[in-house]
């Protein structure tokens, strides 16, 4: 980092600091500036040409540039000579930031302070280490829930849940995780389950954990208190409680409409009593419903009307004097009245916290009521969600362009410390097509949250509806993330650790090369795997940019030529393939893949050791038993770390606390790169059979092994 740079400069502009406007300009260093959330906008670099983005939580449809679900006033700069920092207002009134050429950044927020945070980095993933350092480290997930997921709205009943999880199982598809969205509840209330149309659902889902699948239930944060009296007790211990969010007068319940019939009123999780009756209602419905994680919808919150069912008075925070930026420049659309009350204050002030409000209460029930690491899917985010919870990208739509768009928005949930996200894999509203779907499984396969979900009244999309041809793609595509899970899930752990992005742009890692910057089509998962998704209808090839650093193809081995280096290449990409592209310098752990994660974590691991130009190569494997609570706080699992130089790959056991690795195996090393076929290869001082060395013209090495994963591996190439 260099003495003397100005990063941020504020003469741009005068300060302002008033009770409901507060505005600050700076200079920024560079136009390289990534963030702000959350936004669907067509490119991950920002333009800088006069954007505002709004930022109040809101439940939309992802549409350009407007203010939709959560709320992220974060941004990153690379700086000229590539040094780079970030910054944190850390606000939670409604605002906007406008971007502007000079290169310049307005913040305008209708409340709170200016309290700002600067990272100095100074690499991007250093950016992000301090960020999640300051805000919360994203917490580990679950294994299962790196498996591929699959969720609907609109199953009709348990019959139908159960012909998708039938014919997934007869193309062998690896899958994971079932979901129940709104349709299992009993008139769309929470913390019941539809008796009818669902009727025998706790034992189906028993079934389902028999076999490996975990189950996830949706619940929204509004409860209907139009049931009769003595039939709905979640309402009515609450309105005992008094655990709403209130009206302006700090009493009366704020009644809304939303999903469930009659009209509904709002948990205030910023009340520590609320967050008590939640984790508890949660716990008791766990020993109805054996449910293994939960998926928090609606939470920005939602509502059907425009403020309360009596409207919004006219008064100053209903009203106030500069509207930022956000949707049809209302603070109530689709929400309660900003002069509503929760325990921390207006909603003016507190609004955009909803949701985040929610994630701890509900991270705590699901480890009350299973014993188990939690795993919470929410919809709406603020700053520092991701120690509780996953995201996805909301009601996107079965269209080309909303699948390139949803690479950014990955990118930048990484960039916010929520690196387990995704995108509805097909698209939620509209009907998917074939081949966009085809593809969309693909990208998704490599979504560090893979679920493939759809909105009521549209056509099925999952894997195994479009018959053989589609089932066999998505089941290799899939079967290829489930053999690289050992290598995501010590990314996850990397992030959890040390707040290292999951999915990263390439410029995290190419930096200088300015490029870089601007690309979002391809993505990688750490330092180690290009992902270069085909993202437009009936293209056969894909115009991939290779970065200065040795690349190989994952399905090959063979060597991306010097050539084509700080280039574009066209690679091909027939209807059945995502290109994907090892970097050389790295050993990426992987495992056979099965069906279910229950299974493929017990089957055999493999290295693939892609060497760089001086023939070395390094990586790691973090393990436990994918389930337990704070394994890393205990300290109870492994950590091996691999070296690979002159010939010689070793592993060194950093900790070896987890008891599971004892039954654990190598069965395969590959080596990318290598010149020239061995003479011969031991492994712990034992010659290996040659009928066991399969050397290929193009660098690719295959050496079947037999060697424990808990002992330290020491394998020489002769
Ligand atoms: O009014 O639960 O974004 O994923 O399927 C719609 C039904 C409420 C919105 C979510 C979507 C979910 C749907 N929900």
């Amino acid at each position: 980092m260099q003495e003397g740079r100005l990063r941020w400069d504020t003469s741009l502009a005068n300060l302002v600091f008033s009770q409901q406007y507060l505005h600050i300009a700076t200079n920024v260093p560079s136009s390289s500036v990534f963030g702000f959330g959350e936004h669907q906008h067509p490119s991950f670099k920002h333009n800088m040409n006069h954007i505002a983005y709004g930022m109040y939580t809101k439940d939309q449809s992802p549409k350009m540039y407007a203010n939709l679900y959560g709320v992220h006033p974060f941004y990153m700069c690379i700086e000229k000579d590539s040094n780079t920092h970030g910054v944190l207002f850390l606000n939670s009134n409604a605002q906007d930031v406008t971007l502007c050429p000079e290169p310049s950044l307005t913040f305008r927020t209708i409340g709170g302070v200016l309290d700002f945070y600067i990272f100095l980095g100074p690499t991007p993933e250093n950016v992000i280490q301090q960020y999640t350092e300051t805000i919360g480290r994203p917490h580990l997930p679950p294994y299962w829930s790196l498996g591929y997921q699959l969720s609907r709205w609109g199953y009709p009943n348990i019959g139908a849940v159960e012909k998708v999880v039938r014919r997934m199982e007869q193309y062998g598809i690896p899958y994971d995780v079932q979901y129940g969205d709104i349709d299992y509840m009993d008139r769309q209330l929470d913390f019941t389950y539809d008796k009818d149309n669902y009727a025998g659902l706790p034992e189906f889902i028993q079934e389902l954990k028999k076999d490996g699948l975990h189950y996830v239930i949706i619940l929204d944060p509004f409860l209907s208190k139009d049931q009769s009296r003595g039939t709905y007790q979640p309402y009515e211990l609450g309105e005992q409680l008094g655990i709403w969010v209130n009206n302006s007068d700090g009493v009366t319940p704020a009644v809304g409409k939303a999903l469930s019939p009659g009209n509904s009123v709002y948990p205030d999780y910023s009340n520590p009593k609320t967050a008590d009756w939640w984790t508890q209602m949660c716990v008791q419905f766990h020993n109805v419903l054996p449910y293994d994680g939960i998926w928090i919808d609606m939470n920005e919150p939602s509502n059907f009307l425009n403020g309360q069912i009596s409207g919004c008075a006219h008064n100053n925070l209903n009203y106030p004097p500069y509207v930022p930026r956000i949707s049809d420049y209302s603070l109530f659309q689709n929400t309660l009245c900003p002069d509503s009350k929760s325990f921390l204050g207006d909603l003016y002030d507190t609004h955009s916290l909803f949701g985040w409000s929610e994630a701890a209460p509900t991270f705590q029930a699901i480890k009350e009521a299973t014993g188990k690491r939690p795993f919470v899917l929410s919809r709406s985010t603020f700053v520092g969600n991701g120690k509780y919870t996953a995201h996805w990208l909301g009601d996107n739509h079965a269209v080309w362009e909303d699948m390139h768009m949803s690479i950014i928005g990955i990118l930048e949930f990484n960039l916010f410390g929520i690196p387990q996200v995704g995108a509805d894999i097909c698209g939620f509203y509209y009907d998917t097509t074939l081949e966009l779907c085809l593809r969309w499984t693909q990208l998704g396969a490599f979504y560090p949250l893979s679920r493939n979900h759809n909105a009521i009244g549209q056509k099925e999309q999952d894997p195994a509806v479009f018959g053989i041809e589609f089932a066999a793609i998505a089941r290799s595509t899939l079967q290829i993330r489930y053999s690289l899970l050992p290598y995501l899930y010590t990314l996850f752990y990397e992030a959890h650790a040390f707040g290292n992005t999951v999915a990263r742009g390439l410029m995290h890692e190419f930096t200088a090369d300015p490029e870089t910057h601007g690309i979002d089509t391809a993505f990688l998962w750490g330092s180690a795997l290009m992902i270069a998704p085909v993202l437009q209808e009936g293209a056969r090839s894909v115009d991939v940019y290779f970065p200065e650093a040795p690349w190989f193809d994952y399905y090959t081995g063979d060597k991306v030529p010097a050539s084509s280096h700080n280039k574009y290449a066209s690679i091909h990409a027939p209807l059945e393939k995502i290109p994907l592209f090892i970097r050389g310098g790295y050993i990426l752990p992987t495992q056979t893949p099965a069906t279910r994660t229950a299974k493929s974590r017990l089957n055999p691991f493999g290295l693939v050791v892609a060497l760089d130009d001086q023939g070395e190569a390094s990586g790691s494997l973090f393990w436990d038993d994918g389930e337990s609570i704070d394994t890393v706080e205990n300290g109870i699992y492994f950590f091996a770390r691999y070296t690979y130089r002159e010939g010689h790959l070793k592993t060194s056991i950093v900790d070896n606390n987890y008891r599971g690795v004892n039954s654990l195996s190598y069965d395969m090393i590959q080596f990318l790169g290598v010149t020239s076929r061995p003479n011969g290869v031991t492994v712990n001082g034992k010659s290996i059979r040659s009928s066991d060395i399969h050397f290929q013209g193009n660098g690719k090495l295959i050496v079947h092994i037999s060697a424990p994963l808990g002992e330290e591996l020491d394998l020489m190439l002769q």
